[in-house]
């Protein structure tokens, strides 16, 4: 239940924009023309005032009949089980709730603030009376993580092999304090040998003293496996002696064959793996394949920049952003290693705009000209 529910604010958050894109591209206008009395109000579009508004509709006429809700994706839950599982893809579980109002139906994208039953009336957020005959109230129910008191009893444990939180010591500052005041146990040099998923147990190598293993009881495990090289790459003509494709670090080039270049994840670039390397790799790569093209020497070189968006809360991030040599290269003259909420909507809002329609159509290739802008022509 607890991942169900979970799995429900994620998604919620994610694909909101999303849907709401496919909303706007097939919407229909009956929503915006609504009138201020219906014959049946229905209050929610869930399973319930969506069912409910299609059978009034066959009853009265779809003009008689209006629904309020202010989602505007509809998730076909029960199949949240199977997403948690990974046997089903989130996308697949969200209509636009356009899509599911059923047509004629109006649609109010408000949400309920009052109700004034004596006189058979509504009150919207958005401040609107809408007046009915009859009112279905299917408003479904809240999540109340805060309510439950369950976080002082949980123990939560963050064991990693690594030395450090995290690599660039500036938001690895940062990182602790944060750890310290939401009371995470953090164990490093401890690395994952053996899970007994029967008796909720996993077990830990002491990186530290060889050998040396520790027992810990959980309820609920995330485990980040161990990462290599696509088999094919690995012990290929391409490869270095660890398998990943032998590039030069500064311009991408193969070390030995002058005429193949390499970008992301599959690379010995000595840097964190994330899309924002890509970004600026993808520039550099440009560049070296261009001067490669008129028989010249790449020129643009590859500073290792990465980037990673560390989600602190449901609103605030760190923007941790670095080199080659973990030094901080940031891009906006603030302190990035303090929690932010611009910070947070720039990854959960920003990020994927600037992904699909920025990156991925070979446009964005990463912050360094906005970072020199921004710091006027100092960085
Ligand atoms: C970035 O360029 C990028 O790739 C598109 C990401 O991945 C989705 C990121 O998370 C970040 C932070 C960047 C860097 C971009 C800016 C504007 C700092």
């Amino acid at each position: 239940m607890t991942g169900q529910l979970h799995t429900q604010r994620l998604l919620s958050r994610q694909y909101r924009r999303v849907f709401s894109v496919i909303n706007s591209q097939i919407h229909t206008s009956s929503g915006l023309a609504a009138k201020d009395h219906y014959k049946f109000l229905v209050l929610g579009g869930g399973t319930g005032g969506i069912t409910m508004a299609a059978r009034m509709k066959r009853k009265v006429g779809a003009q008689n009949v209006a629904i309020v809700e202010p989602s505007e994706v509809h998730y076909y839950q029960p199949i949240w089980t199977l997403v948690g599982a990974g046997a089903k893809s989130v996308a697949s579980s969200g209509r636009s709730t356009a899509s599911v109002i059923p047509s004629g139906v109006t649609w109010v994208r408000s949400k309920v603030a009052e109700f004034d039953p004596r006189n058979n009336v509504v009150l919207t957020d958005s401040g609107k009376k809408i007046s009915y005959d009859y009112l279905i109230v299917a408003l479904g129910l809240e999540l109340h993580y805060e309510k439950t008191g369950k976080r002082s009893k949980a123990n939560i444990i963050y064991n990693t092999p690594l030395p450090k939180l995290f690599g660039v010591k500036k938001y690895a500052d940062a990182l602790w304090e944060i750890v310290k005041k939401r009371d995470i146990n953090i164990n490093l040099r401890h690395n994952l040998i053996e899970v007994r998923a029967d008796k909720q147990e996993a077990i830990f190598e002491n990186l530290d003293k060889p050998g040396e293993t520790k027992v810990y009881k959980y309820e609920m495990i995330h485990v980040t496996p161990p990462m290599g090289p696509p088999a094919v790459l690995k012990g290929s003509s391409l490869d270095d002696a660890t398998g990943w494709l032998d590039v030069d670090k500064n311009t991408l080039q193969h070390k030995t064959y002058a005429n193949v270049f390499g970008i992301g994840d599959c690379t010995n670039l000595p840097t964190s793996k994330t899309a924002a390397a890509v970004a600026a790799q993808s520039a550099v790569l440009d560049r070296t394949v261009s001067q490669i093209l008129r028989k010249k020497t790449p020129d643009k070189m590859y500073d290792g920049y990465s980037s990673c968006p560390l989600v602190t809360s449901y609103n605030t991030a760190i923007l941790a952003e670095f080199d080659y040599d973990g030094q901080p290269l940031e891009t906006f003259p603030v302190d990035q290693s303090k929690e932010s909420r611009v910070m947070y909507h720039m990854k959960a809002d920003f990020m994927p705009i600037l992904y699909w329609h920025g990156l991925l159509k070979g446009f964005w290739g990463g912050p360094g000209p906005l970072r020199t802008i921004m710091h006027l022509g100092m960085k």
